[in-house]
């Protein structure tokens, strides 16, 4: 069993139904358990256009692979008409895995730990949420970068 950390970003249509729905299909998935998710965050578009976004992240416990567990994230993109016209464009949702236990991969289809994570306060923040005390393989605690995006605008959404 592995323990590992999804992000959750939405910034096209009801964003924020979009965010509840996936950790919904998330929860349907075999072989995948949540045991955490944090709240919902409305924040501003970093290095991307569009409505603010609204992002979350979630712990999972799971017995399957890293690809596989992509795998079944993009099916859950998928089925919410996810397009991608280009990079970093709006999207419907955007699944992301954070962290995989205490695992790197790096192949083109996948990075783990992924390689923004320290840099965004869109991610930092509701992972600290719900594990303040976890550590990103390579770069140590997570908690060391929160100083870092201070300056990133990201607000509780209630
Ligand atoms: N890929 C490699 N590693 C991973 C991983 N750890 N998790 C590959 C998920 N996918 C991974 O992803 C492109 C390719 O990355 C996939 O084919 C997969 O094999 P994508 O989801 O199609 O494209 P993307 O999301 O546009 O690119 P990427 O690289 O995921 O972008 P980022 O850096 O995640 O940024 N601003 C706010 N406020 N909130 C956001 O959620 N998100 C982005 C996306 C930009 N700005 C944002 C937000
Ligand atoms: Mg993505």
């Amino acid at each position: 069993m592995m323990e590992a950390f999804i992000g959750i970003g939405a910034n096209l249509g009801d964003a924020r139904a979009n965010a509840l729905d996936a950790v919904e299909r998330l929860r349907r998935v075999p072989g995948l358990s949540v045991t955490a998710v944090s709240s919902l965050y409305r924040t501003a578009p970093i290095d991307s256009s569009g409505d603010d976004y609204i992002n979350a992240v979630a712990r999972i416990d799971t017995t399957l692979a890293a690809p596989a567990l992509l795998e079944a994230l993009f099916a859950i993109e998928q089925q919410h008409g996810r397009e991608r016209p280009y990079r970093n464009a709006p999207r419907t949702l955007d699944l992301d895995l954070l962290l995989y236990g205490d695992q790197t991969i790096d192949n083109p289809a996948l990075t783990v730990p992924h390689p923004r994570l320290t840099q965004r306060a869109f991610v930092l923040v509701p992972l600290l949420e719900i594990a303040p005390d976890v550590v990103v393989p390579g770069l140590g605690a997570a908690s060391s970068f929160a100083a870092g995006v201070a300056g990133q605008r990201i607000d509780k959404v209630n």
